[in-house]
């Protein structure tokens, strides 16, 4: 089944990104734990790619002809579990129990344990080197399903993603799309002080991908740029998407702190008001 065949409204994207961020809140409520800002940074571009740009369907979630998508920067796990709870992946009141021992939705993405992750993630820098080797794969196989790869911004320091991205554009891996969250931040600051990654759009062009940079909050901008991605002829892509940690509750935006700490139920409530 291909999703994209009942393809939304940019004004219900936007409806469903509300809804995303205030599931993503809640579940990271109920843990107590987890990561905040890097679920929100993203939250526009997983909902475009799974509402409007993959073929896939929530019923057979290991259909073999379905785009993946993988998750490299696995602690925005709650994003990803957000948008496959409401596709239908499995019942949205799994959510509450993010991070719970025994729970479908462990803190980081389990391929074994919830239906729609595609890869084990968490440690940074692997997914775009199994996104290659599944991009790979689907050349081998003459099969015509596409790849789509989301990194973090402090991922573009892990060495291994240029190794991958050199991989990829020998082999003319032109069905891999990798997304850069470009939200300046990382764990503990910003990725241009603790370790510079600009020129970020020459380093990707230097080794020969086809580079698309988008406002990560304006799905038209989105939609174009995974529209040209499909078009590109024996080049990856990578879309450099300009987004804001924590985007969408004012006190997390642009701070590191949000990261990794969750405000207490009570203060989530508060911002879900604020969201409705
Ligand atoms: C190899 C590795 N080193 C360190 C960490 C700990 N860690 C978790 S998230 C994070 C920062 C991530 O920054 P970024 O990739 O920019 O993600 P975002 O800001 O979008 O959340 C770090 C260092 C990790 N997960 N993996």
């Amino acid at each position: 089944m291909a999703i994209s065949e009942t393809k939304p409204s940019i004004e219900e994207l936007k409806e469903i990104s509300r809804n995303t961020r205030k599931l993503i809140l809640e579940s990271l409520a109920e843990a107590k734990s987890g990561h905040p800002g890097g679920s929100l940074s993203a939250v526009e571009l997983v909902v475009a790619l799974y509402y409007s740009v993959m073929n896939h369907d929530p019923k057979n979630p290991s259909w073999p002809d379905r785009d993946r998508f993988i998750l490299s920067k696995g602690h925005a796990a709650p994003l990803l579990y957000a948008v496959l709870a409401q596709l239908g992946y499995f019942p949205i009141e799994q959510l509450k129990t993010l991070r719970k021992i025994n729970s479908m939705l462990q803190g980081h993405p389990d391929s074994r344990k919830t239906p729609g992750v595609e890869m084990c993630a968490g440690s940074e820098g692997i997914g775009l080197s199994v996104g290659v080797g599944e991009a790979l794969a689907a050349k081998i196989d003459r099969k015509n399903y596409r790849v789509y790869v989301m990194m973090g911004d402090g991922e573009m320091q892990e060495g291994q993603i240029w190794e991958a991205a050199m991989c990829a554009s020998k082999y003319r891996l032109d069905n891999l799309t990798g997304i850069v969250d470009r939200n300046g931040i990382q764990q503990d600051g910003l990725t241009e002080q603790i370790m510079p990654i600009e020129p970020l759009s020459s380093k990707w062009k230097a080794f020969n991908w086809n580079v698309i940079e988008v406002d990560g909050y304006d799905f038209e901008q989105i939609l174009s740029a995974f529209a040209r991605s499909k078009e590109s002829r024996n080049r990856p892509t990578v879309i450099i998407a300009h987004t804001t940690k924590g985007k969408g509750v004012e006190f997390m935006e642009w701070s590191p702190e949000y990261h990794g700490k969750v405000p207490d139920k009570k203060t989530v409530e508060t911002i879900i008001k604020d969201l409705e």
